[in-house]
């Protein structure tokens, strides 16, 4: 038989040989993905005042100056009082050393007196949230329930839970004057419930990992919608805050009232992009799921909404707890939300944490992997990036659940594929003797220099644990089997006996961090695995079964898999697909400007070439796949139906099978270079089919800038009067005219584009009439811009201030530019990349001479000044939107100087008695016409009747929040009988 029989094979191996290499790459296996490297032999425990909740909030610090000391800073909220707050519960702030001490913490000394007059510090919190800047950095812990008073005394008194923090440096002092406990950012502002009073401001905190700024949750704000504010720990008064209830919104709304926005706040950069740091806020009941908020500041010190995640199940709490981490070490970073509420009677769960990762800040398309816990034990109370752990390359996270016995920490591993869902390593309260362990988890510090980053829990139980990370080695395995595909059964390729043979090469490499860390690995069973590159070879005689099913009455599966593809637009939350229009030439456009993603649809048919004789193809295609192969601008988001990386589409895939899906691609790499969108698409199957050839999806891009220019004048109005003044008589610019102020401002709706080097904002400037006088003269120009690039040309402004460039000669004309009446003298202002906007501005002054002479009998000129943006390009696929604009301005005499053109009164009279005559002729004519005789309507034709209605039988307009909400149909309405 000819070597050609290519069809799925299933290949046992043979009883013993198969037992001996599934137990080595189980034990390599073993090495390779247990996550177990936290120390649970040697941990160091801390305990704290009974009945304190030592331990319900901590942070891992370390400080450099004075002199280098780690510590584990520990809130105790309920800790009793010293001094005059004995009796007193105001909660407190610990530091503990890394000993082996277990009652050696000694509480900080901040917040040690009370002024009973204005505050109360009972039952405050302190400590109830403490956060590190890191090694050598900052230090903030919350008090979120410290009380204002207000008429202490009086039965009006009034206490508000505002909420304050302290800022302390690094060896818990106060260095500067920024320290210390005057981040009361609820003080002095409107108190109630319904405004500040209530902002438990610090019940959530976090630095920003640019260390520019503090961010603290108050989710007690405006009627617990709740708040973000954020301030800079080394500047004063630079502060942002999300936004106000009511307040316009042009984006989209965030949350509603009683949301507690700001429950759990945390940020990070490659979000939203790659290079901004977005910030992340909890609001755990917004929408009675919860939802997670992701924001970034404006320049107007705004925390604006940029998008929402929202929970899956009603009360669940989702966003009590936020975390970030770059789980798959792609470069952005994921989300991770705990819903510690979440509730399944029937599978037993309760509580969630969901893992977002990052769609390359496509969040439209996020699909969260969730990771349930056990029933009751408030799984993902608390979610945290602990770092590294095992210094493989990819960030790891906690998760506490305090209920789950007596408490358990979940530790989960990043992969480069997103998240290991199997917990690495489950860190238990029963073994260290703790109750409602895992509370607060902090890590991601390495405490002990070993190069590992450690972890401490929390509980509530006034006890913590320090866990240690061991060093790791990684082993990655490679193993080959030859041949690879396809065996030929002629081909009796064993050694000094008959049969088939397939050869399995297995390669292990180990690497440890860090570099000259030596393992002593002498005592492992398979000793020379572990050298730094080694493989064996491994033969083994198989028995080989062939399936044959699908394949026709020849045995030889002839498949004829077909492809064909359209890129098109899908909305994120529907399955509509809308195919993209096409050119003369039938190919797809896409026009880019905001869109985030384009849509390939990929549709793979198996059927019979010729219906009328089947047999002949179409049969089972064994191990179908589909290769897609993408340029670098771009990404792929999603795909529906099979998993990216491996696009299987079925093994076989059947005679018959029609497959649609969908590929969605984000566009965000695409540059200002990219002229069209390639994926080449490429079938692949064992079964046998010859003329499977790469298919290449071609569409164009055009590139809509979306630019737009917008102009506005102050004044609108301008007046001329005065007498008619010599040029060399002019001595300053008042003497010009009136002034006038054009500002022109370039807006870029969509993303920052780098490379706009060739686009221009081009003014059309009126100066002067055809015949040379001037008409609007430029005084001054102001472009904010780039400062080594300035506009063109700069010669025709004022040239020397205070005097007066000078022009000549005569004619009468009216003033445009277009149509040639008038002379424009082009500003022309490079643009470069920008974000948000440019303005430019340009002074002027109305050449009053030249009105008096040229317009002495008009009662209103129109003036235009026109803009718009050009691009000085090869580039042809790009198109601008919205890139012109144009503002008249109205030129009136000042009142009087019109009388003084006055009409003899004989030219009114004859006038008058003109019009008398041609109107009495009219009348005439159209009387012999007929004209006046009335027309019958027949009897059908509607008639209409007006009906005046009495005053207090019409509708009332309502008086709602000051604004008169009229009928649509009432526009204007004027009544007789008022
Ligand atoms: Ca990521
Ligand atoms: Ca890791
Ligand atoms: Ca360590």
């Amino acid at each position: 038989m000819a070597p050609h029989l290519r069809h799925g094979i299933s290949v046992s191996l043979s009883q013993r040989r198969c037992l001996l290499l599934h137990s080595l790459l189980l034990s390599v296996y073993f090495l390779t993905v247990a996550g177990f490297n936290l120390d649970t032999s040697m941990t160091l425990t801390k305990e704290g005042e009974t009945g304190s909740f030592f331990g319900f909030s901590l942070a891992l610090h370390q400080q450099l100056t004075p002199e280098p000391h780690s510590w584990i800073l520990v809130g105790a909220p309920r800790a009793r009082g010293l001094g005059m707050m004995q009796r007193k519960r105001p909660g407190a702030l610990y530091r503990c050393p890394i000993t082996g001490e277990e009652f050696d913490c000694e509480r900080v000394d901040i917040d040690g007196d009370v002024n009973l007059d204005w505050e109360s510090k009972d039952n405050q919190w302190l400590g109830v949230t403490v956060k590190s800047q890191g090694i050598g950095g900052k230090v903030v812990t919350c008090a979120h329930l410290y009380e204002l008073r207000q008429r202490v005394g009086l039965p009006s008194e009034t206490r508000d839970p505002i909420g304050r923090c302290y800022v302390l440096s690094e060896d818990l002092t106060e260095r500067d004057d920024l320290d210390g406990g005057e981040w009361k950012f609820c003080e002095g502002r409107p108190q109630g419930h319904e405004q500040f009073g209530f902002c438990q401001q610090g019940l959530s905190a976090a630095f920003t990992p640019d260390n520019q700024f503090i961010m603290f949750g108050a989710p007690g704000t405006y009627n617990w919608k709740g708040l973000l504010f954020m301030a800079s720990p080394d500047e004063d008064a630079l502060v942002y805050k999300t936004l106000e209830p009511h307040s316009n919104r042009p984006m989209f709304e965030d949350v509603a009232q009683n949301s507690y926005l700001g429950f759990s706040v945390d940020s990070a950069q490659g979000i939203m992009s790659r290079g901004e740091l977005t910030f992340v806020a909890g609001a755990p009941r917004a929408n009675h799921t919860g939802a997670v908020v992701l924001l970034r500041k404006d320049n107007m010190y705004r925390l604006v909404p940029q998008h929402i995640l929202w929970g899956e199940e009603l009360a669940s709490s989702f966003g009590y707890s936020v975390a970030t981490a770059d789980l798959n070490s792609d470069g952005w970073t994921d989300l991770i939300v705990g819903a510690p509420n979440y509730f399944d009677r029937k599978a037993e769960i309760g509580g969630a944490v969901y893992i977002f990762l990052n769609p390359f800040g496509n969040w439209e398309y996020a699909q969260p992997i969730r990771l349930n816990g056990t029933y009751d034990s408030m799984f993902g109370l608390t979610v945290n990036n602990v770092g590294d752990l095992d210094r493989d390359g990819y960030d790891d996270i906690a998760v506490g659940a305090p209920f789950d016995g007596d408490g358990k920490v979940f530790i989960y591993r990043g992969l480069s594929s997103g998240i290991d869902t199997k917990p690495a390593q489950i860190l238990d309260g029963v073994d260290e003797g703790v109750k409602r362990f895992g509370y607060s988890i902090s890590g991601g510090l390495d405490i002990d220099g070993n190069l590992y980053p450690d972890l401490a829990v929390g509980s509530l139980g006034d006890k913590l644990v320090l866990y240690r990370s061991r060093p790791v080695i990684h082993v990655t395995r490679d193993v080959s089997i030859e041949p690879q595909q396809y065996i030929d059964l002629e081909q009796h390729n064993c050694k000094g006996r008959d049969g088939v043979c397939v050869e399995v090469k297995a390669c292990f490499t180990y690497t440890a961090y860090p570099e000259t860390y030596s393992p002593d690995i002498s005592e492992l069973l398979y000793t020379s695995l572990f050298r730094t590159s080694w493989f064996f070879c491994l033969v083994i005689c198989p028995a080989v079964n062939f399936l044959r099913e699908g394949c026709g009455d020849d045995k030889i599966c002839q498949s004829n898999l077909k492809l064909t593809y359209q890129f098109g637009t899908r909305p994120p939350t529907s399955d509509l697909f809308t195919p993209l229009p096409r050119d003369d030439e039938e190919v797809a456009v896409f026009s880019l400007s905001d869109q985030r993603s384009v849509v390939l649809e990929v549709t793979v048919t198996n059927m019979p070439s010729d219906p009328l004789s089947p047999e002949e193809d179409g049969d089972d295609a064994h191990a179908a796949q589909l290769l897609v192969t993408l340029p670098d601008t771009l990404i792929i988001i999603l795909c529906f139906l099979f998993p990216c990386a491996e696009c299987e589409l079925g093994n076989p895939l059947k005679r018959d099978a029609i497959l649609k899906f969908y590929i969605i691609l984000s566009t965000s790499a695409i540059t200002i270079e990219t002229t069209e969108l390639t994926v080449n698409l490429l079938l692949a199957t064992i079964s046998e089919q010859r003329d499977l050839a790469t298919v290449t999806a071609v569409a164009k891009i055009i590139i809509e800038l979306p630019l737009a220019v917008s102009v506005l004048a102050r004044p609108h109005q301008l007046f001329f009067s005065g007498a008619v003044k010599g040029e060399s008589a002019m001595e300053t610019l008042d003497d010009v005219g009136s002034a006038v102020e054009f500002e022109f401002t370039v807006t870029n709706t969509g993303p920052s584009l780098q490379t706009l080097g060739s686009a221009f904002l081009n003014i059309m400037w009126p100066h002067e009439l055809s015949n040379g006088k001037w008409l609007l003269y430029p005084t001054a120009l102001h472009f904010h811009g780039h400062p080594k690039t300035p506009c063109t040309p700069h010669t025709s402004l004022n040239p020397q201030e205070g005097h007066v460039m000078t022009k000549g000669s005569l004619g009468r004309t009216t003033p445009d530019c277009l149509l040639g009446s008038a002379r424009c003298v082009l500003f022309q202002c490079p643009l470069h990349s920008f974000s948000d906007s440019a303005v430019l501005k340009i002074q002027g002054r109305l050449w009053n001479s030249t009105f008096l002479e040229e317009f002495p009998s008009v009662s209103a000129l129109e003036l235009l000044v026109r803009a718009n943006i050009t691009v000085k390009s090869s580039i042809k696929h790009l198109v601008l939107r919205d890139a012109a604009a144009q503002i008249p301005v109205m030129i009136y005499p000042e009142v009087g100087l019109t009388a003084q053109y006055w009409i003899p009164w004989w030219w009114i009279l004859i006038a008058i008695l003109a019009g008398i005559l041609v109107l009495s002729l009219l009348v005439c004519i159209l009387w012999k016409c007929g004209f006046f005789r009335r027309v019958q309507y027949e009897d059908k034709v509607p008639q209409y009747h007006a009906v005046k209605i009495p005053r207090q039988d019409r509708p009332q307009f309502q008086q709602k929040a000051g604004i008169l909400q009229k009928k649509e149909w009432a526009t204007h309405w004027s009544d007789g009988s008022s």
